[in-house]
């Protein structure tokens, strides 16, 4: 691959979230409650679409156009909000550092992307191209953005790479596609940029922005969890450098609470409630991550720790499962716990069996352990936040 072709929302911008947040705000005015359950509808969809199927759903008493006039301007004291998708920064400047030609395209208009991208530091200058709905005949699921970007970029399409978030479910304009557009079944035909990718003849990486649907996107020629996934080396472009002994340093980000049991599948993996975390929860992609925890009464510890839906039991929820890495003489549930998040090892992953999970859960454990001895990781143990002196209302 020659060049890097990016869809905006969803993949490189966390704006799902500001558009429900708009949204809410919206149908108040007019009586009604968001439920969220419109979000599934209006990923990957052109504005006008979006606003159709919002208007007739809530059954709205304005025209189309109207509700894109309004929410568009309350998009707008919205966007410098928006934050950037974990591993898109670093994705961003790694392609621009290396030279690879990078454009954005997107179901959004031209001046949309400009202004959430505004807001973006380095981002404007790292795209030599931007191709909005409104500069083709038809978005996506048309090929005609992606072939757009290509063009423009002077590259083939057969040497683009696209990076989308959303997906349709089987192939390029499979029946079942064609099946869902007869019958107008809205839900099934909303996720669609990796067949416009790969309508276009390009090599399509998903990135899927909502959990669990990994199935729905086999068309794509990679599914990845987040942008953190991407092996640039897989599709002949340069590697990233920032992996130390099996380890993507981050960002510390914290988080504590008392300790509760574990889903009742051993005692050794701990769980922390997670209701009142939905917050750091869906900022952060599922996987497998490190750092360091503290316990109010013990000490700190090393801790590996998986953050997701465990898709060995396919759990309901998001939850976070630290193991702090010692051993203790006895439980110490209802303790106070501070963690420390440094770096990612890996996503989450299925497996055959229980005991290759734990082979795999334990090779995380030697690489944590490792990792957290480097001068990187290991100044963060002494975090204040480790240090819990009392737990609150005490
Ligand atoms: N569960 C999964 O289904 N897939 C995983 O890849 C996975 N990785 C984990 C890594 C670590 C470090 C930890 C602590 C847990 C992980 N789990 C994973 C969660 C595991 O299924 C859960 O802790 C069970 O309760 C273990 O028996
Ligand atoms: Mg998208």
């Amino acid at each position: 691959m020659s060049c890097v072709i990016l869809d905006l929302d969803g993949t490189l911008l966390n704006t799902d979230g500001m558009f429900s947040e708009v949204l809410k705000t919206f149908l108040v005015k007019y009586g009604k409650e968001w439920d969220g359950r419109e979000k599934h509808k209006i990923v990957g969809k052109t504005p006008l679409e979006e606003a159709a199927i919002i208007v007739e759903d809530y059954g709205l008493p304005c025209a189309k156009h109207e509700f894109v006039n309004e929410v568009y301007s309350m998009f707008s004291d919205h966007l410098c909000k928006v934050k950037a998708l974990p591993g898109a920064n670093r994705l961003i400047k790694h392609l621009s550092c290396h030279g690879v030609p990078m454009a954005l395209a997107s179901n959004s208009h031209r001046a949309t992307i400009e202004s959430k991208i505004s807001y973006q530091h380095g981002w404007k200058e790292s795209f030599s191209v931007i191709v909005g709905s409104d500069e083709v005949r038809t978005g996506k699921p048309s090929p005609d953005i992606f072939l757009e970007a290509a063009k423009r970029l002077n590259m083939e399409p057969s040497s683009s790479l696209v990076i989308e978030d959303s997906v349709y479910v089987i192939g390029s304009y499979s029946l079942e596609f064609l099946f869902a557009l007869l019958l107008k079944d809205k839900d099934s035909y909303v996720r669609i940029g990796v067949v416009a990718g790969k309508a276009a003849g390009m090599e399509v990486v998903a990135v899927p922005s909502l959990p669990k649907q990994t199935h729905r996107y086999i068309a794509a020629d990679e599914v990845i969890n987040s942008l953190l996934d991407l092996r640039p080396e897989k599709w002949g472009l340069p590697p990233f450098q920032d992996w130390i002994e099996g380890t993507l340093p981050s960002e510390p980000w914290y988080i504590g609470g008392p300790v509760v049991k574990g889903l009742g599948r051993g005692s050794k993996v701990l769980g922390i409630p997670t209701e009142g975390y939905s917050d750091v929860l869906s900022e952060h992609p599922s996987g497998v991550y490190f750092g360091w925890a503290g316990l109010s009464t013990r000490g700190v510890y090393k801790m590996v720790m998986s953050i997701g839906w465990n898709p060995y039991f396919d759990n309901a929820e998001k939850t976070i499962e630290p193991w702090l890495l010692h051993e203790f003489d006895e439980d110490f549930y209802d303790e106070e716990l501070h963690l420390v998040i440094v770096g990612y090892i890996r996503p989450e992953a299925n497996f055959p069996s229980l005991e290759t999970l734990i082979a795999k859960i334990h090779e995380d454990r030697k690489v944590a352990e490792r990792a957290l001895d480097l001068p990187l990781y290991s100044k963060y143990r002494d975090d204040p936040y480790l240090k819990i002196t009392s737990s609150k209302g005490q």
